[in-house]
C-alpha cells in the first residue's frame, strides 16, 4: 500500500521533480527561469537580455589588473558547485593560474552588480583528455567552484538533454552571451545579448560551400543559411538552449565551440553537443564529487 501511494505520488508530480538521468548528482530542478518565463522578443545580430531570462548563465573572467576583471567566456551552472563550458577558453592561457580568474552567477548588465550576483573562484578545472585545439574536437570543460552556489531568482541551474531526447527536432533554439558584437570588435558585450538561432543538420553544415567536413559527431551547428545572427567571440563556452517540445522547458544542447568568423552566410556558429558528452559530463562530476566525500 505504502508502494503503491509513493508510486502514484511519484506520477503525478511535474515531471522536473525526477531525477532524468539515473545518477546525475545535479539538483532534481532545473532549467527554471523565475524572473522571466517569456522570451519578448548581441552577440552578433541580436538583442539585450532581460535580467534573469537565461539564470544558468555564467561569465567566466580572468584579472587584468588588482581590481579588474576581463569577460572572457560563457559557462552554464549544471549544479551548485559545476559550471560547464569550452575546453578552448584556456587555449591561450596555459600558463595562467585559472584559480585567480573569477565566476559571475546572476549578471545582465557586468560593469553594474546588484545584489543578485554571486561571484566565486575556481577550485578544479577539467579540460576533456582528448580535447584537439587544431580542430576544437572535444571542446568541453568544467569548472567547480571554491564554495557552493546559493540560488535565487536570477541564479539557476541549467538542464541537460536526455539521452533521449531528440535534439534535432527541436525549433525554440536561443544562445546568450557577453561576446563581441561584430566579428571585428575587441571588446565584450556589458549588457547579456540573446539571439534566437535555428538548428542547421550536420549534412548540410558539412557541406563543401560550408564547413566542408569540419563538422564533427560531436558538434551542432546552429544560426542562419545567410548569415546575420549568430555568436562571436567571448560567447564561447555559453549555451545553445533549445525548449524541449515534450517537456516545455530550456536545456542546454550545446556549448559554443567555433565559426569561420562571426555571422557569416554559410558559416554558423559550431556548438559541442552535450548530448554527445553527457556520459563524459556525468561522470567526472561523479568521480569528483565521490573522491571529495572521500577526504
Ligand atoms: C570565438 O572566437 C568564436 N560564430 C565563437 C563562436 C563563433 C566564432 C568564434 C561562431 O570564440
Amino acid at each position: 500500500m505504502k508502494f503503491q501511494l509513493f508510486i502514484y505520488a511519484i506520477s503525478i508530480l511535474p515531471w522536473h521533480f525526477i531525477d532524468y538521468t539515473t545518477g546525475f548528482p545535479q539538483p532534481i530542478t532545473c532549467g527554471n527561469r523565475p524572473v522571466s518565463d517569456d522570451v519578448k522578443s548581441r552577440i552578433v545580430g541580436g538583442r539585450d537580455a532581460q535580467p534573469g531570462s537565461w539564470p544558468w548563465l555564467v561569465s567566466v573572467q580572468q584579472p587584468i589588473d588588482e581590481e579588474t576583471f576581463l569577460h572572457l567566456c560563457g559557462g552554464s551552472i549544471l549544479n551548485t558547485h559545476w559550471v560547464l563550458t569550452a575546453a578552448h577558453c584556456f587555449k591561450n592561457h596555459e600558463n595562467d593560474y585559472v584559480y585567480s580568474w573569477r565566476l559571475v552567477f546572476g549578471g545582465n548588465q557586468l560593469s553594474v552588480f546588484g545584489p543578485e550576483i554571486e561571484i566565486r573562484g575556481i577550485s578544479q578545472k577539467i579540460v576533456h583528455e582528448t580535447y584537439d585545439p587544431e580542430i576544437e574536437k572535444n571542446d568541453v570543460a568544467l569548472l567547480s567552484v571554491d564554495r557552493p552556489i546559493i540560488y535565487n531568482r536570477y541564479i539557476q541551474p541549467a538542464c541537460l538533454p536526455r539521452q533521449t531526447s531528440d535534439v534535432s527536432v527541436m525549433t525554440d533554439c536561443y544562445i546568450a552571451g557577453w561576446g563581441v558584437l561584430e566579428e571585428e570588435a575587441t571588446e565584450p558585450s556589458d549588457i547579456l545579448q540573446e539571439a534566437q538561432v535555428q538548428l542547421i543538420p550536420n549534412k548540410r553544415c558539412n557541406s563543401p560551400s560550408w564547413y566542408n567536413g569540419g563538422v564533427g559527431i560531436y558538434n551542432l551547428c546552429a544560426g542562419y543559411d545567410k548569415g546575420g545572427i549568430d555568436s562571436c567571440q567571448g560567447d564561447s563556452g555559453g549555451p545553445l538552449m533549445c525548449k524541449d517540445p515534450n517537456l516545455r522547458i530550456f536545456s542546454v544542447v550545446g556549448i559554443t565551440s567555433w565559426g569561420s568568423g562571426c555571422a557569416q552566410a554559410r558559416s554558423p556558429g559550431v556548438y559541442s553537443s552535450t548530448q554527445y558528452f553527457l556520459t563524459w559530463i556525468l561522470e567526472k562530476i561523479e568521480s569528483a564529487s565521490s573522491s571529495r566525500q572521500q577526504v
